[in-house]
């Protein structure tokens, strides 16, 4: 619908930013906290994804609320690291892990900043990595549960706003990529019974979660990209909706309508896949109610017909920066994905396309009636700090400008959204591009060569939010 106004957003809408632990802490051999599997994962990639410092966050967290406060912040979303509150195997959880997410969210409350935290952002302590050979053997369910129960327990009182496991359909579908896949060859089967334990640890955390926490809600974190058809073509239209069921409508189902649905079960069949679902398994998942849907969104992607006799193709995403460097998945029967001419795109080759977010958020209410907040969306790029000392990101403002517009009129339009948290607030580690992608509203002095005095520097960004927020979406 057109609307001849600005959209309005709800009276107690929550406007915040957006972190995870691995990315923004640092301190990781601090307090005792042992290593994730991230830590050595992200050490693979090159230039020099290191995550020892990165934000500094550990240290500096009060800095960093002051500064979300000062810009007038009503909500902020983290996660919690494992490796921090069980550094090993005894089951005695870390006493200074769990002061410092007292301390955080302490912080977070004085300044009446909603705290929306994650259980799982792709940090598992390599102990259970190594026990359970990641998420391939069903023993992680049990110690998984033994960890969120102690996250409730310990913050429970103070966190309503709980988030399972971050991008599980991205952690599936790019599973070499977030070190999700063990081994290559057998992925195409195997990835379907991680999913299934994944599934089973997300209804666990939801049981726990309405048993511990008074008044606690949680959802999931789906990586969101919607898919546009290439044209009208009929073909074009359906093999959008396969490319839409094989990387987010599968998930969603199962979180919503707590059961597997028709088209994956056909997918399995066809293809000879057994998903590992065990007796009980369905049991559980169906008392797993959740209570909103949590989204992270930055782009869209367009689909087209691949006929049958194609050669399949594996995405490979443009992790360098430089334009044009990417190559598009095939999969031969069902989906090819396709550069979209109405759009323009990164240096990483992402779509920008603000409407994607209107199109997310009317797609998943038409399809779940389930409240929305969004919990991801940013413009990364290669910010410098100018010689007047400023960082000036016309880019990024342009960029949030046109998404948080489009996401007032998926309000406008009947949408029920109760929160938007960029990512993210400061600088921070990427998962692929060190600290050279930025996406923070506030700038980080350090860069992947050479560490620096990790200054906070807000960027025009950063003002130009805080003036849209204390308005409540009125001052654009
Ligand atoms: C999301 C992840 C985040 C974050 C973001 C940006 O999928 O949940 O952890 O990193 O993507 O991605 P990147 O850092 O690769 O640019």
């Amino acid at each position: 619908m057109y609307y001849k106004n600005d959209p309005l957003f709800p009276k107690n809408f929550m406007w915040g930013a957006s972190s995870s632990a691995w990315q923004v802490e640092g301190a990781v051999n601090e307090d005792g906290r042992t290593s994730a599997i991230i830590d050595i994962n992200s050490k693979k990639k090159k230039p020099y994804t290191d995550n020892s410092i990165t934000a500094d966050h550990y240290h500096r967290y009060k800095e960093d609320v002051k500064l979300m406060a000062e810009a007038g912040f009503s909500s902020y979303r983290f996660s919690i690291s494992w490796p921090r509150i069980y550094p090993d195997a005894s089951g005695v959880p870390n006493q200074k892990g769990i002061e410092f997410y007292n301390n955080l969210i302490n912080e977070l409350k004085k300044y009446n900043i909603e705290p929306i935290v994650t259980l799982y952002h792709y940090d598992m302590p390599v102990w259970v990595d190594e026990m359970f050979n990641g998420w391939y053997d069903r023993g992680i369910i049990e110690k998984f549960d033994e960890y969120v129960r102690t996250c409730f327990r310990e913050f429970g009182d103070r966190v309503k706003y709980w988030l399972s496991i971050n991008e599980q359909n991205m952690q599936i579908c790019y599973g070499e990529w977030l070190g999700v896949c063990k081994n290559k060859d057998t992925w195409f089967e195997d990835k379907w019974k991680v999913n299934h334990i994944m599934n089973l640890c997300h209804a666990k955390a939801v049981i726990a979660c309405h048993e511990l926490v008074e008044g606690g809600k949680i959802g999931p974190v789906p990586g969101y990209v919607p898919i546009y058809p290439y044209s009208a073509n009929p073909e074009d239209q359906i093999a959008a909706m396969n490319a839409e069921e094989l990387t987010e409508k599968v998930w969603n189902d199962l979180y919503a309508h707590r059961k597997y649905n028709g088209f994956i079960q056909s997918y399995w069949k066809e293809n000879n896949i057994n998903p590992g679902i065990q007796e009980g398994d369905m049991e559980l998942i169906e008392q797993a109610k959740i209570d909103f849907f949590a989204l992270n969104c930055y782009r869209s992607n367009t689909a087209k017909a691949c006929d049958i006799n194609e050669e399949p193709q594996e995405y490979l995403l443009n992790k360098s920066g430089v334009k044009g460097n990417l190559i598009f998945p095939k999969v031969p029967g069902l989906y090819q994905l396709t550069y979209n001419p109405f759009v323009e795109y990164t240096d990483w080759d992402w779509e920008i396309d603000p409407v994607a977010i209107r199109y997310m958020l009317r797609y998943v209410w038409d399809h779940y009636q389930l409240p929305m907040m969004i919990t991801e969306n940013g413009y990364g790029a290669y910010d410098k700090v100018s010689p007047d000392g400023k960082v000036h990101d016309p880019e990024r403002i342009k960029f949030l400008r046109d998404q948080i517009y489009q996401m007032g009129l998926a309000i406008m339009d009947g949408c029920e959204v109760i929160s938007y948290n960029l990512w993210s607030f400061t600088d921070l580690l990427s998962t692929g591009n060190g600290m050279a992608k930025r996406y923070g509203l506030v700038y980080i002095n350090t860069t992947d060569e050479e560490l620096l005095d990790l200054k906070r520097i807000p960027k025009d960004s950063y003002y130009w939010y805080s003036n849209l927020i204390k308005s409540n979406g009125r001052n654009w």
